[in-house]
């Protein structure tokens, strides 16, 4: 079969270190590399979990090197989220070995991500999860591996109601925009196509308890026990929904580019607000740049290959 490279970047939340243990089950995807950016989580717990999941499960994908970003954002993250990345990172099931095998690059991660993409034969989808700090700062060292980026896919943005809630914001915006908003204005001013996995799909995508139950359910298959382990700590939407409701947000992201057919997109014309009380807020333009924006999925065909995927692992 053939492979698509992909480079993945996220910032070591719950959604992200899952993401990645999915994009490890999908045989179409060559793993080129992957980075992990202090945004949603903090860096060590991130860094090893991310070194812990591509050892315990990334066995048919050779050895992935994990680069640690050292991009600081503008508007940081609740520390109550963050501290998800503890929990993952201590999962018996990602220490029973004792070791982390999965080699740690020394470059910093917009620097690893042009080597990668540089050093890869034919082009490389960047997978984002997070903010773009990481990508902007890698355009700016290195304008030419533009033309080596076959797209961008990002979960990032909302054209309706925004996920942030901070005393100096007025709520219109999502948060991995809100945490480098110039990051996100400076990818938008590049030629990469992009398509945009916004709040418009991942809210059609919550924790429920019934998620959660049909993991439990198939907790037999070692990869779904995982994802029911991981989604232990977050809290579900049971009877309305708050802003600390969790989503599959980078996990249909991640799915998108294993099966384009669980989403649906449509071109938008937009710009990116980077400063003031809007800050981070994607906004629709006659005269902005086209984004490709995933702005529906179908959320039984989405958890059914989730947890098929799942079951893949061992
Ligand atoms: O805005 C969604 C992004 C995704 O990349 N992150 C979480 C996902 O990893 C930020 C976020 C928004 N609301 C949150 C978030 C919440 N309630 N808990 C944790 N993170
Ligand atoms: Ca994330």
């Amino acid at each position: 079969m053939s492979q698509t490279n992909v480079y993945f970047n996220h910032d070591g939340g719950v959604d992200d270190l899952v993401s990645l243990f999915m994009l490890l089950q999908m045989e179409q995807v060559h793993l080129t590399g992957v980075s992990v950016i202090p945004a949603d989580g903090y860096l060590e717990p991130a860094t090893d979990a991310s070194r812990k999941i591509i050892d315990r499960f990334g066995q048919n994908k050779g050895p992935v090197e994990v680069a640690k970003s050292n991009s600081r954002g503008k508007n940081p993250f609740p520390a109550a989220w963050r501290i998800h990345s503890f929990y993952v990172d201590a999962l018996p099931v990602l220490n029973e070995s004792g070791r982390m095998e999965a080699p740690l690059s020394s470059l910093p991660a917009h620097r690893h991500l042009i080597e990668k993409v540089r050093g890869a034969e034919g082009k490389t989808l960047l997978l984002f999860t997070g903010p773009l700090t990481d990508l902007a700062r890698a355009l700016d060292d290195a304008p030419d591996i533009e033309a080596k980026i076959d797209k961008l896919v990002w979960m990032g943005g909302t054209f309706e109601k925004g996920n942030v809630e901070e005393p100096e914001h007025d709520g219109t915006a999502e948060w991995n925009v809100f945490w480098d908003p110039e990051a996100a204005y400076r990818v938008w001013q590049s030629g990469i196509t992009i398509d945009l996995v916004a709040l418009e799909s991942t809210s059609k995508v919550p924790l429920t308890p019934a998620v959660r139950n049909r993991w439990a359910a198939e907790r037999r298959y070692e990869g779904v026990d995982f994802l029911g382990n991981c989604y232990a700590g977050c809290p579900p939407l049971v009877y309305s929904e708050t802003n600390s409701t969790y989503f599959l947000w980078d996990v249909l992201t991640t799915a998108s580019v294993g099966r384009p057919d669980i989403v649906k997109k449509k071109t938008v014309q937009c710009s990116v607000i980077a400063e003031g009380p809007s800050q981070g807020r994607t906004v629709e333009q006659a005269e902005g740049r086209p984004v490709n924006l995933v702005y529906d999925t179908d959320p039984e065909a989405f958890f059914t290959y989730m947890t098929d995927l799942a079951k893949l692992a061992a």
